[in-house]
């Protein structure tokens, strides 16, 4: 039977999936999909773990310990419904709805299931959650410079000459690009990594360039220097699809690749051996990682990579340009699934979700938050200043419900427990960061236990409440068919019986997806080397690099925590799902930190050794892999462990911290001091 992967990757890949006694026994990839093509990941081959894991949730729960021990009684659906109604009725007459939070991400891609709640907590006049812990830095900056998160497909990149994989560790995060890169490659393309450290798909490349992290922006600006100062231009495509490129020139006078060099760490010969490489044609592909943006300058660092393809004019070309995420080109009516509508005028109060633990505890937050709604996310585990979230969580006056697949860090502090349906347990529409299709999954098995969908809990909610009633009537079916029918020419055609008879459904594009090969949807219809709207909201109007807030220049940090942190995924863990998985943890081994031989050599520490990493906000102990794959002066914590299966108790997230950037309000996940310690 024909399904789709759920999770929160690019690749949103097309399966086939075998079923025998109500049991998942195999789940493969589609061959005939074009971007899927028969090849999946580890962790999803191996979903049968997942689906029939002894975490999973079965019947609603109620807590009988103290926050955080994980101790409940079960109860029925009924009771945790009347009990949830009750409660937040109360908080709604003495504190307002304000105080009601739900807290959601990506759980599920799936269009019905991720926005199943907002009309809800709209209806309520909740606090409104900011989600914007993945994409919105890097959305932001991406779209200062052409105006909408789209961009080249990157199936056109198979042709092109030159392949630059820019922040990106495809080989773990997105595998099905590493399919075509490599085929691209036999055609006889040439493939760039630009990455901190030698990841899997840095080491397939024909050239890594190991980059200081954040610094990305100033090997842009000094790329374009020498474009510029070549004449390695696509004049014609300047003069039809570009703004502000003489000012833009004026300014890369003050980036000779010297200066890049100091700033970069590359010697100044590799940057311009690379801008000659990238200038000689526009033939050239840019597949830039949302792993480079989760920096203090992120959202600039995007916005400068946006404005390499149009000096050049690749983004005309036919193989060529350059795609951050595809999200934008999905044209659904998300309005029906949001209900935007349905909230008070003026809008309740808002909450960057990267900011939970100073939300729960900050003594000045009126009004309070009483209660938390967890869907689609594990808090406890995935935001920055773990510790705090933490606490907060652990508020006993603080009423929580998690409604969740597996027992997760976070659900162990809920005062309810709700079980979840998985995707093939449900119906749903999915659309992709990473391709162009439009996919469709029913249920494949029936809900074990007592599980439920999100859509058919807050269904549950809404009637206990009376509120938003009507919505909550339509079936999963509807939502999709008003997604599709108030969406806008990408989707025309597309109807809801062509989706399930075909299971995926190529947007309405044209072959090639050129989107930017004649200007962009932005304020001046061009692309923007100059932008108008980042000077006016106080931006730095041309691509600029600025030094990492917390990085190398901050001096009187560095005199204590004299090393530089990026916290990537791994490869067997998406986020902290699949982290419930024996055998997935089994394969990944455990939590470990990479660190240089200069680096460990001075701390006298040894390969496989326990170790102690700090940060201004806390410690977590992990094991010491000495490795030249990683640069002197930057380690590597790749994947995020829940906590309770980490040396200690705590997890990689106790040492992020919860400012946001310079664009879109994201997290800096990967702009970290820390000093390393033997245990
Ligand atoms: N196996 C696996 N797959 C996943 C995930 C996972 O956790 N595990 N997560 C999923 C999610 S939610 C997302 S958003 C996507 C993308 O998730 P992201 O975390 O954005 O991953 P990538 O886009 O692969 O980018 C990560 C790469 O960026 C590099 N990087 C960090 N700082 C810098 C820098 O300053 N400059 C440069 N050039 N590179 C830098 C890291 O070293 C890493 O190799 O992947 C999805 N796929
Ligand atoms: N250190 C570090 N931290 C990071 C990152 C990093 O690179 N490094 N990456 C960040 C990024 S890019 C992201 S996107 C966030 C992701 O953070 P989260 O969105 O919290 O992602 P997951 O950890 O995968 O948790 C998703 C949870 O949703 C549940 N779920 C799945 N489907 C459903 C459903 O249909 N209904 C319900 N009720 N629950 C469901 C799953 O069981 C799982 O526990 O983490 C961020 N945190
Ligand atoms: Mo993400």
């Amino acid at each position: 039977m024909r399904s789709v992967c759920p999770h929160d990757c690019p690749s949103a890949c097309a399966l086939r999936v075998r079923v025998e006694d109500g049991r998942l026994v195999e789940v493969t990839g589609d061959p005939a999909h074009p971007f899927t093509r028969g090849l999946i990941c580890g962790k999803v081959r191996a979903y049968a773990e997942r689906l029939h894991s002894p975490l999973r949730v079965l019947h609603p729960l109620r807590r009988v310990g103290p926050k955080g021990a994980g101790r409940f009684e079960r109860i029925s659906w009924e009771a945790a419904i009347a009990e949830i109604a009750a409660r937040w009725r109360r908080i709604l007459a003495t504190d307002g709805p304000e105080a009601i939070l739900p807290f959601s991400y990506a759980g599920t891609m799936g269009q019905v299931q991720y926005y199943a709640g907002h009309p809800l907590f709209h209806a309520l006049g909740a606090s409104r959650l900011e989600r914007t812990i993945c994409v919105a830095t890097a959305y932001a900056g991406w779209r200062a410079t052409v105006g909408a998160v789209t961009g080249n497909d990157s199936e056109q990149m198979v042709g092109a000459d030159l392949i630059v994989l820019w922040g990106i560790n495809a080989a773990y995060s997105s595998i099905n690009l590493m399919t075509l890169v490599k085929e691209a490659r036999r055609r006889g393309a040439f493939i760039v990594a630009i990455d901190p450290y030698r990841t899997p798909t840095a080491a397939e490349a024909d050239e890594h360039l190991a980059v200081r992290p954040g610094t990305d922006a100033a090997l842009a600006l000094a790329v374009m220097h020498v474009l510029v100062a070549e004449g390695r231009l696509d004049r014609d495509y300047l003069a039809r699809a570009t703004l502000g490129f003489e000012r833009l020139a004026e300014h890369l006078r003050a980036w000779p690749p010297a200066r890049a060099a100091a700033i970069t760490g590359l010697p100044a010969e590799r940057i311009v051996a690379f801008a000659r490489r990238y200038g000689a044609g526009p033939r050239t592909f840019i597949r830039v990682g949302i792993g480079l943006s989760r920096h203090d300058n992120g959202g600039m660092t995007c916005r400068t990579l946006a404005c390499l393809p149009a000096l050049t004019g690749a983004y005309a070309d036919p193989h060529g340009g350059a795609l951050l995420s595809s999200s934008e080109a999905f044209g659904l009516d998300t309005r029906a699934l949001e209900r935007p509508d349905l909230a008070p005028r003026p809008r309740p109060r808002a909450i960057n979700m990267i900011q939970l633990g100073r939300a729960l505890t900050d003594p000045g937050m009126t009004p309070p938050i009483r209660a938390l709604y967890v869907y689609n996310s594990n808090p406890a585990a995935v935001c920055p200043e773990q510790t705090r979230v933490l606490r907060g969580l652990a508020r006993e006056d603080l009423f929580t419900v998690v409604h969740e697949q597996v027992l997760t860090d976070t659900a162990l502090y809920a005062d309810l427990v709700l079980p979840a349906t998985m995707a093939l347990e449900h119906e749903d529409l999915y659309r992709s960061y990473g391709h162009f299709h439009l996919q469709w999954a029913g249920p494949v098995l029936p809900p074990p236990g007592e599980a439920r969908s999100n859509w058919e809990t807050f269904g549950l909610l809404a009637r206990a409440l009376g509120v938003a009633v009507d919505h909550y009537a339509q079936t999963p079916a509807d939502l999709i068919r008003a997604a599709l029918a108030g969406g806008d020419a990408s989707v025309r055609g597309i109807t809801y019986e062509r989706l399930r008879a075909e299971g995926s459904v190529r947007l309405n594009l044209p072959r090639p997806y050129r989107p930017f090969a004649d200007g962009a949807p932005t304020p001046s219809g061009k692309v923007e080397f100059y932008s108008a709207r980042l000077e006016a909201e106080g931006f730095p109007p041309l691509p600029t690099w600025t030094p990492l807030v917390e990085g190398p220049d901050a001096v009187a940090l560095v005199a204590r925590y004299p090393l530089q942190a990026i916290v990537p995924p791994n490869r067997f863990f998406l986020n902290s799902s699949f982290s419930q998985s024996e055998l997935l943890r089994r394969r990944q081994g455990t939590p470990t930190v990479l660190i240089a031989p200069a680096d460990a050599a001075a701390r006298g520490i040894e390969d496989g050794a326990p170790v102690r990493v700090r940060s201004p906000r806390g410690e977590v102990a992990f094991t010491a892999r000495v490795t030249d794959a990683t640069r002197p002066g930057v380690v590597v914590i790749e994947g995020i462990w829940w906590h309770r299966f980490h040396p200690g108790g705590r997890g990689v997230n106790v040492l992020t911290s919860d400012r946001t950037t310079d664009l879109g309000g994201g997290p800096a996940f990967h702009s970290n001091l820390v000093e390393v310690e033997p245990a």
